[in-house]
């Protein structure tokens, strides 16, 4: 397993708009966009931080993952993504080496974008997500 990247960092967030001055004005980092990612029931906003994202997470209904998050362990950071080449072969590898994913078969993030977690009890409580970008 070899990850090339990484590519960015979860922040549960209430409300985007509550936090965009924050990050945009305070932190002065370059605001991207705002995009709906249905398969994992959130609204996303990214920043640039140089060649990192800083992707803020607002749940979209209260099933939402992000949504537990929060009422379980209040806004914060909530994961750590890497850029890796065919997820699907990463996965495989993750799973012969006896690591539990949350997602055995990749799906659809944002900036199209496929993804997959692993659960947060193989990765020392840090909830960890690969992501291979679209190929242009
Ligand atoms: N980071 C670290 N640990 C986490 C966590 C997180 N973000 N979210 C939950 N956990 C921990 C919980 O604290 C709990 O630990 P304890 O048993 O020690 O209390 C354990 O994981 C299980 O949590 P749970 O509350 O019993 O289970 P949930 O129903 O909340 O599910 C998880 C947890 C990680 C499986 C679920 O949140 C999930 O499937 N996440 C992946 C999808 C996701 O997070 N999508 C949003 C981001 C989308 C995007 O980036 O596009």
């Amino acid at each position: 397993m070899s990850v090339k990247s990484l590519n960015h960092i979860g922040i549960a967030v209430r409300s985007i708009e509550d936090q965009q001055a924050f990050y945009g004005d305070t932190l002065g980092l370059e605001f991207e966009n705002v995009e709906d990612v249905p398969s994992q029931q959130v609204r996303v906003a990214f920043f640039r931080a140089g060649d990192i994202r800083i992707e803020l997470l607002e749940p979209t209904s209260a099933d939402s993952p992000v949504a537990k998050f929060i009422e379980k362990r209040g806004e914060g950071l909530h994961h750590v993504a890497y850029t890796v080449d065919d997820i699907q072969a990463r996965i495989a590898e993750l799973r012969e080496s006896g690591l539990r994913m949350i997602d055995e078969t990749p799906r659809p993030g944002a900036h199209h974008m496929q993804i997959a977690f692993l659960h947060p009890k193989s990765s020392f409580g840090v909830l960890t997500e690969l992501c291979e970008p679209a190929k242009h």
